[in-house]
């Protein structure tokens, strides 16, 4: 037997020094303004965040109605992936769309 394989003591140990603690998450906002069309915020939501059609606009909604809404919660690299993936396409099609990520 491997004195210092899986399954010894020490190696064990290792694996337990070395966990990681659960990444932080945050939200990512889409936010409303008077120019984005309906129809793109929810091919956003549909292609970006992998919402159905329904939950879609319905999100979509919340946001033209309250102002702001959450599309998804992520670890920080994803959610401001997102971010700018979102305003970058609306910039791409000529509308001033914005995320925001904010601490969940
Ligand atoms: N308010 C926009 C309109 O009436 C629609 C809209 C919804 C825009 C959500 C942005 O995040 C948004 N065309």
């Amino acid at each position: 037997m491997n004195p210092t394989g899986p399954g010894t003591g020490e190696a064990v140990k290792e694996r337990i020094q070395t966990q990681k603690k659960e990444p932080q998450l945050f939200k990512v906002l889409l936010l409303n303004d008077d120019y984005t069309t309906m129809e793109f915020v929810v091919h956003v939501l549909e292609h970006v965040f992998q919402k159905s059609p329904a939950e879609a606009y319905q999100i979509m909604m919340h946001v033209h109605v309250q102002g702001r809404g959450l599309a998804g919660v992520y670890p920080w690299e994803v959610a401001e992936t997102k971010a700018e993936t979102v305003i970058e396409m609306a910039r791409e099609a000529g509308y001033p769309l914005k995320a925001v990520t904010e601490e969940a």
